[in-house]
């Protein structure tokens, strides 16, 4: 359960750090888990549904980058969706409302050479009808100031949708130079493995290169309010929409809020990878390799 003073530095800053919220033997699961998919890449070339990889990955030096879906791929990630301590916090950011998981993706950032994010609000991917959406953030590993830890902007989930497009095109990115970013008040989200972050969907966050000798492997669950309904992608079908709904009460009522919306069209040219999306963007802040 979620204190009344994380409750409201949640909607204050627009993202929290929630402490030993996965257990050890979880933990263990999820990291070996891990460890089977990566020692898959063995046998891949290019990215696929499954795997991005790094640039310099070979099948003799698999080196991947994000692993797209998990919970596709093996069940201990689909059981971490539905983890109450998970759907609990945001049942109480959501005043109690429904709770709806949308995917995940294993970003590995690998020891010494796990690729940046650069800045981006994940709303610029997929606005919908009101912005009670957020990504949880599990941490496999401890995250220090060394291994690319998520930074977040404080407050920035209260103000403008900013324009992630480069030469008329979507690009999932955010000029580093755009007026009004406030980069220099951003704060890195720092725990230990088992410990979640929570960021709500117009944060403002990005995360540096891993320089250092230890793996940062954050797992980022998304989830949407119950009433939330998807501008951009339509769902596949009720059932699934149906299926997905984690905890609370199904609804057939979209809240609409006034929220602002750019819409992530034309669509990217390189579509599927955000990292080589995110290239297109004018002016980088993390330095790319
Ligand atoms: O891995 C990170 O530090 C943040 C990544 C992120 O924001 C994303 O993949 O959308």
């Amino acid at each position: 359960m979620l204190s009344a003073q994380q409750i409201a530095q949640y909607h204050a800053d627009g993202f929290i750090v929630v402490p030993g919220i996965v257990d050890a033997g979880t933990l263990g699961a999820l990291r070996a888990a891990a460890e089977r998919i990566v020692a898959g890449a063995a046998q891949v070339d290019q990215h696929d549904a499954v795997y991005d990889l790094e640039p310099g990955h070979s099948r003799a030096a698999p080196r991947v980058r994000r692993i797209k879906n998990p919970e596709r791929v093996d069940p201990v990630f689909a059981a971490l969706a539905r983890h109450p301590g998970i759907t609990g916090c945001l049942q109480q950011l959501w005043d109690g409302r429904g709770v709806r998981f949308d995917i995940s993706k294993l970003n590995m950032k690998s020891a010494g050479f796990g690729s940046p994010v650069e800045w981006h609000q994940d709303w610029a991917f997929y606005p919908h009808t009101n912005d009670d959406l957020a990504a949880v953030g599990v941490m496999l590993d401890d995250i220090t100031p060394d291994n690319g830890p998520m930074q977040v902007v404080p407050g920035s989930h209260r103000g403008p949708v900013f324009d992630h497009h480069a030469d008329g095109f979507f690009c999932g990115a955010i000029d580093a130079l755009a007026p009004g970013l406030q980069l220099a008040s951003a704060r890195p989200c720092l725990g230990r493995a088992g410990d979640i972050t929570i960021h709500h969907v117009r944060a403002v966050h990005g995360s540096a290169p891993n320089t250092s000798g230890a793996p940062r492997r954050f797992l980022l669950l998304q989830y949407r309010c119950a009433d939330a309904w998807p501008l951009v992608t339509q769902p596949r079908s009720w059932d699934d929409w149906h299926a997905a709904l984690v905890a609370g009460d199904e609804t057939l009522e979209p809240r609409t809020a006034a929220v602002p919306v750019r819409l992530p069209f034309p669509p990217a040219r390189r579509q599927g990878s955000i990292y080589e999306s995110q290239s297109d963007v004018k002016n980088r802040f993390f330095s790319a390799r």
